[in-house]
């Protein structure tokens, strides 16, 4: 039997390219299958949620959703690890991940379809890959169509004339405290990838494949620049730090971007989710962010939570005043502060 990976994505869809980096730094087998006009059936042969990526095992198993997905290869591949050996900076590295995952994903979605010359690129990339080869008029057809559909969903994820400043001044924030911290290390944890890279690269390397992402980040961030184009192979070049040399440049990230921005709106979407509301607004570093419930966000929230109840007394001790200090400890223990 071969032991060969099948993963089918797009070069587009963030949490694609985050499990391909992924494969490919832990040396599993596995082949990249452009989900195209070709690879479609057999996609769908195999997927049970219309979502990439889909990842089939060498057994013929289909895995979906990235980060299911990711620990079952670490389960598998153990080494090398993505986990941190300090248990904050562990703890911090899988909020980073889902921090990603779901704020990172506003980024990349308000910037890829917010603006016409965005919107061409991006929907041109997808129709390429969506038209027969050579049919100029079916790509064009088609890009026209993934155009007006995708951006008649930016709300989806929250982004609308109201919330598009507070999108863009977190993204470029971000940017700026991300490119500080990244000028004394090759990643976000020292010398290695770890959940925290996988899941914040995914959004911001397809933020930059986009003309105003890409502007941004080539003008005030050469080191996340640098970054990028390291992630998509991404290898070991010297071990993981620990909390006490991360914590100066990374600290002030969780706190204006997981703390102040994130967990309350992770936690007020949860709420929204469980009272069946059809918009929430929520208050973000005192301006109103209003959209309608995201039903993933609160379970991958859960997970979390389940995660950080699971720590240890001794490294909870160690991770709690970081939480803390940074606004991150209620969203954690669920909300409700104790
Ligand atoms: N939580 C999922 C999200 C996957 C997801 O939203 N995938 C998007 C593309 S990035 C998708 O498949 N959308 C529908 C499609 O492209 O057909 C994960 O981490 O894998």
């Amino acid at each position: 039997m071969s032991d060969v990976y099948r993963l089918y994505g797009v070069e587009l869809s963030p949490y694609s390219v985050k499990v391909r980096s992924h494969l490919r730094y832990k040396g599993v087998p596995h082949l990249w299958i452009v989900r195209d006009a070709e690879t479609t059936a057999e996609y769908q042969a195999k997927a049970k949620l219309p979502i990439i990526p889909l990842l089939v095992t060498p057994e013929g198993e289909a895995w979906q959703d990235s980060t299911p997905i990711m620990e079952a290869i670490e389960a598998r591949f153990a080494s090398p690890s993505i986990d941190p050996d300090d248990p904050v900076a562990a703890f911090v590295s899988i909020l980073l991940e889902e921090f990603g995952d779901e704020w990172g994903n506003k980024w990349m979605f308000h910037l890829r379809w917010a603006r016409d010359e965005d919107a061409l690129s991006a929907g041109g990339r997808i129709a390429a890959t969506m038209a027969k080869p050579g049919d100029e008029g079916a790509r064009i057809a088609i890009r026209e169509k993934v155009v007006e559909r995708m951006r008649g969903r930016v709300w989806f994820v929250g982004s609308s004339a109201e919330t598009a400043a507070r999108i863009e001044r977190s993204f470029r924030d971000a940017i700026g405290l991300l490119d500080r911290h990244l000028a004394t290390r090759p990643y976000v944890f020292g010398g290695r990838p770890s959940w925290g890279d996988f899941g914040l690269w995914g959004q911001v390397y397809n933020a930059w494949t986009d003309p105003t992402g890409s502007a941004w980040i080539e003008s005030s961030g050469r080191h996340v620049l640098d970054w990028i184009h390291r992630m998509l192979w991404p290898r070991a070049e010297g071990g993981f730090e620990s909390w006490s040399t991360l914590a100066a440049t990374l600290e002030p990230f969780l706190a204006s971007q997981v703390g102040a921005l994130f967990c309350p709106w992770t936690l007020a979407n949860a709420v929204a989710i469980e009272s069946g509301s059809e918009t929430f607004t929520v208050d973000l570093a005192g301006e109103p962010f209003s959209q309608k419930p995201q039903k993933y966000h609160a379970k991958s929230l859960r997970a979390l939570q389940t995660r950080y109840a699971a720590l240890s007394a001794g490294d909870r001790k160690a991770v709690d005043p970081v939480l803390e200090r940074t606004g991150c400890l209620e969203a954690m223990r669920g909300g409700g502060g104790a």
